[in-house]
């Protein structure tokens, strides 16, 4: 990968790889093509990114006259500080994960395909708010093309297994199987191919779910055996909640968000009630964008307190942000 990358470049490749459109994607390699440094150690990305966009550009210009697909994508738009996609097997216990953590109520049934499409909830925690998505079963004969989308776009996937059941493991191989050879892909950390921009990587954990039941733990054994898989795990229970709170704080890391909290200059005391959630290294100017979109051009001065700075420190805007700083904001009227 070429070196000395922007935080603008990395931002572009960031919001690239959760495009969900071809023309989102189109979006954002030029923005990466604009903004990748030109020297001889990224000369091979430069080639890369062009290519990709004319790729791109040609899939744009010959799905125009295509007709459009009818199918039961459902378009979730992204809310929250981050997205999380609860995928698996039939009967794994996600639409149970979901109406667990947040107030949704999908179906929750003992039999396979009960959930048809995805439907979103909002989990809550440490003032924060956290978008899952509860999806339709993967097997080898049945995957809705849209989840491609919904993982791309998610900044964490729960892959969920369950141990409640012999068919668990096989199942789990077979979702596995089924995203192994696209270009959407699970993965320890998420992140794009360094020799092909198209194929892109979503941080996963592996759920280990219905942990209550008496032969879970003979299962998992097996599971290890048979099954062999880089990412972190979790042994839960969405039915009486062992393990949860451990999955819920990952998850949570797993955003890599930060909160700000703003002071008004002619008040004392901060508003600590409703944090502006931001994303770990960004700066006063991006806080500035979440307030108002002209707040950054009127930006002036900015005064801290937080971890970073001795309290009330005068910065400015691109002064890299902490969890938990206080900020006031002092723009031009
Ligand atoms: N004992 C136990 N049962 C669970 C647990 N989680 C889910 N279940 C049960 O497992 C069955 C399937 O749960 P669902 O949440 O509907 O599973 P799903 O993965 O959404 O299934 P599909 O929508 O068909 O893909 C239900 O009967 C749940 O009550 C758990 O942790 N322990
Ligand atoms: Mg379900």
């Amino acid at each position: 990968m070429a070196a000395n990358l922007t935080p603008q470049y990395l931002k572009a490749e960031e919001e690239y790889r959760r495009a969900q459109t071809p023309e989102e994607e189109l979006r954002w390699l030029q923005v990466m093509l604009a903004e990748i440094p030109k020297h001889k150690a990224s000369e091979k990305m430069q080639v890369m990114l062009k290519t990709k966009i004319s790729d791109v550009k040609k899939e744009i210009e010959s799905s125009k006259g295509a007709s459009k697909k009818v199918g039961k994508s459902v378009k979730i738009p992204r809310q929250g500080a981050g997205t999380c996609v609860i995928i698996g097997g039939p009967n794994a216990g996600k639409s149970q994960l979901l109406s667990f953590y947040t107030k949704a109520k999908p179906e929750v049934a003992p039999y396979p395909f009960t959930t048809q499409t995805a439907s979103p909830g909002m989990m809550a925690w440490k003032d924060v708010f956290v978008q899952l998505i509860d999806t339709p079963p993967i097997t080898p004969d049945f995957f809705e093309s849209y989840l491609y989308g919904y993982i791309r776009g998610a900044e964490l996937v729960l892959l969920m297994v369950d141990l409640g059941d012999d068919d668990g493991i096989q199942q789990c191989q077979d979702v596995l199987d089924r995203l192994q050879n696209t270009k959407t892909r699970l993965a320890p950390e998420s992140g794009l191919d360094e020799d092909d921009v198209g194929l892109s990587y979503t941080k996963t954990y592996l759920v280990l779910n219905k942990c209550d039941l008496p032969d879970f733990q003979d299962r998992l054994d097996l599971f290890h055996e048979f099954c062999k898989t880089p990412f972190r795990e979790f042994c839960v229970s969405a039915t009486d909640g062992t393990g949860t709170e451990e999955l819920r704080d990952a998850i949570y890391e797993a955003m890599n968000v930060i909160r700000v909290y703003t002071k008004q200059p002619t008040k004392k005391a901060p508003d600590m009630d409703k944090p502006f959630t931001l994303k770990a290294g960004d700066t006063i100017f991006d806080l500035c964008d979440q307030i108002h979109k002209d707040y950054a051009s009127r930006f002036k001065s900015a005064r801290v307190w937080g971890e970073g700075v001795h309290d009330g420190t005068t910065v400015k805007g691109d002064y890299v942000l902490h969890d938990c700083d206080i900020v006031e904001l002092t723009i031009t009227m």
